[in-house]
């Protein structure tokens, strides 16, 4: 199997890499391909060093069977239909094709089936959107998700490398704000993306439009409020859930531990500990009736969020077709 990593040298495609050696999917066929000012880094794989060469669309016509994008939806609208044409399957971690009705979002561990018989672009959600489907799908499919209203507290990588490093630059007494909309360090900023007309950010709207399509309902109710705070790695989410059909205590907990890949925990669980984890956090879970609920989730936004759910889709897509 023949796969390529393209961004290999950002925070994502670095932890696409470390997740593929993990899984045993690194062979001395990996191909790590960045744009031009990364060529001839050298990215060490446990013993072995691969050596970062340019993205052209001629290295990605030489018969890949996977290739993993995560360097923006520009480089992915531009390359990825490249990759596909050349007979590979493309997981594109941008906001590209997310939303293209003949590209299927996925989740493996909720809508995995679509990848039966499929070849081409497949896209990789929105961190924010990933953990809070993943601890949902269940539910949804039992009582119905009527309403969902959230508010996140993410963190700055998943502003990429230069996130990071403005909240570090900012600890060592920085006054610069270049990333984020206000000063990140001993600060909350209730901003992430771009503000559009409606008053909503790019980022909620991927929360509402994204739910809809992995969970294949246009008719859910979601009111997003996306949070940057000084946290380095692990998104959390506050999720207020109204569903159709009543539930008991017992079975909406029976639904939440069941989903695959999250634990449901009475712990209280904070984005530290989960940092480099590939679970998804469900904790603080509250009713006062039983049509509504409220949850406390926590995931790896880097893992979850990005690159574990990439390579997710690879195997579910291997699996599914071999
Ligand atoms: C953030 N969720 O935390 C964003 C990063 O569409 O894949 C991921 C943006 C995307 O800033």
């Amino acid at each position: 199997m023949r796969i390529a990593v393209v961004g290999a040298t950002g925070e994502v495609g670095n932890a696409m890499i470390r997740v593929l050696n993990e899984r045993g999917l690194v062979n001395d066929d990996l191909v790590l391909l960045a744009s031009k000012k990364s060529v001839g880094k050298k990215l060490k794989v446990d013993s072995r060093e691969f050596t970062v060469k340019e993205l052209t669309s001629e290295i990605l016509r030489t018969g890949f069977d996977y290739v993993l994008f995560s360097a923006g939806a520009s480089v992915s609208r531009e390359f990825a239909p490249v990759a596909a044409a050349a007979g590979a399957v493309v997981i594109d971690n941008s906001s590209a094709f997310r939303m293209d009705p003949a590209i299927p979002l996925v989740v493996p561990e909720i809508n995995g089936a679509l990848l039966k018989d499929y070849s081409g672009i497949v896209a990789n959600p929105n961190c924010s959107t990933i953990q809070m489907v993943l601890s949902l799908y269940r539910v949804h499919r039992r009582f119905g998700i009527k309403t969902i209203v959230v508010s996140t507290y993410q963190a700055v990588s998943g502003a990429g490398r230069k996130g990071l490093n403005e909240l570090f630059a900012q600890e060592r007494g920085s006054e610069g704000t270049r990333i984020f909309a206000d000063r990140i360090h001993r600060n909350v900023v209730p901003q992430i993306g771009d503000f559009l007309e409606s008053g909503f950010t790019t980022e909620e709207l991927k929360m509402i439009n994204e739910t809809r399509k992995i969970l294949n309902d246009p008719e859910i109710s979601i009111w997003p409020t996306t949070v940057r705070v000084p946290v380095l790695y692990g998104h959390s989410e506050s999720i207020f859930v109204e569903t159709k059909r009543p539930f008991t205590i017992d079975s909406l907990k029976d639904e939440l531990g069941r989903c695959e890949d999250v634990v449901l925990t009475n712990q209280l669980i904070t984005p530290r500990q989960v940092a480099g984890d590939d679970l998804t956090y469900v904790s603080r879970v509250r009713s006062l009736d039983n049509t509504h609920f409220l949850i406390w989730n926590v995931a790896d936004n880097i893992r979850v969020g990005a690159a574990t759910n990439a390579v997710r889709i690879l195997q579910k897509h291997r699996e599914l077709n071999s």
